[in-house]
């Protein structure tokens, strides 16, 4: 492949045959809002916008979880720890099954417990040549020993890495999913105390929204050019609350000076294009909120960027005259 920056423009049918798998896990957090994800992505078109792509779209259905008012809350320390552990060895299944026959997936959660699931499975089939990227403002890296809200979806990415309550870090198998030196967050900006210390105590690769804010995308890109010369597999934990609400309303923890527009797209495009991404979670969309579904069009062009490919108003404005010609040779 021809490597410049006119790589970064081409819009070459993608390769691999593509699955999207629903995971229905609302109860990660306090707030409810965000298992309607699925349905609203399949309502506004992701098959048909993945096939313009130029790949099958195999849609694998919903993981399903039960929601606040019927799960049973049980240690306040780890909140619905139940019922978040059996919805995550489901994906894990799922997940694993699809990888095995050679296909890419998109997760949709769900908050961000959606990536225990898919995380675990992965790893079944890729083993620890596997890579991370977390793109989220929060890094979700405490333990029940340092919660400061008992709430499972702030504690995701230690379990992934083998920290914290024995039941989360053993879906599927017991211990790390992703080892230390393979993981990388970008876009991190409200974080506890406690979590500071553990990503550096641990030297954990991170990419601010301070350092993208100083730096620019260079920064990011040096990372992710680091995390790709280690391993062969790349997984994407996505929590849009990345995104500035002026562009991704949708989330119920509003970022008030998120990434932009131009910012997460870009990043999404280095990723798509330099990297060998194997899946890629969407989690922490509540579409209730969503304004013209503007956020519900950005997701889908930033999940086109991480595919290697591209989707927007110029792409939408090409299949108009794609589909005269159709008719018009028919
Ligand atoms: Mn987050």
């Amino acid at each position: 492949m021809t490597r410049d920056s006119l790589n970064f423009l081409e819009r070459k049918d993608l390769k691999e045959e593509l699955a999207i798998l629903g995971v229905l896990v609302d109860i990660g957090k306090d707030g409810s809002g965000t298992a309607g994800s699925p349905g609203y992505f399949r309502k506004l078109g992701i098959v048909d916008i993945l096939e313009s792509l130029g790949t099958k779209v195999n849609d694998l259905g919903d993981v399903s979880c039960p929601s606040h008012a019927k799960a049973e809350i049980g240690d306040k320390k780890v909140k619905y720890l139940n019922d978040i552990c059996l919805a995550a060895e489901h994906t894990a299944e799922k997940i694993a099954g699809v990888l095995k026959n050679k296909s890419r997936v998109i997760t949709l959660g769900g908050d961000h417990a959606t990536s225990l699931g898919t995380i675990s499975g992965a790893h079944a089939v890729f083993g620890d040549d596997l890579g991370l990227i977390w793109i989220d403002a929060h890094s979700d890296i405490n333990t029940f020993k340092t919660t400061p809200t008992g709430n499972i979806h702030g504690q995701v990415s230690a379990a992934t890495l083998g920290m914290g309550h024995p039941r989360l870090t053993s879906i599927f198998k017991k211990g790390a999913k992703i080892k230390k030196e393979n993981i990388l967050y970008i876009g991190l900006k409200d974080i506890d105390q406690e979590e500071v210390d553990v990503l550096r105590e641990k030297k954990l690769a991170c990419v601010t929204s301070f350092d993208i804010l100083r730096r620019g995308l260079f920064s990011a890109e040096k990372a992710i050019d680091q995390l790709r010369s280690r391993v062969k597999n790349i997984w994407i934990s996505f929590d849009v609350d990345v995104i500035d609400e002026e562009y991704l309303p949708a989330t119920l923890m509003p970022n008030s000076s998120g990434l932009d527009k131009r910012e997460i797209k870009a990043l999404a495009k280095y990723i798509g294009k330099t990297c060998p991404v194997r899946g890629i979670d969407v989690v922490e969309f509540a579409p209730q909120k969503d304004i013209n579904k503007k956020s519900g069009q950005l997701v889908m062009e930033i999940i086109a960027g991480f595919l290697g490919s591209e989707y927007g108003d110029y792409t939408k404005y090409l299949g108009k005259y794609k589909k005269m010609s159709e008719k018009s040779f028919s």
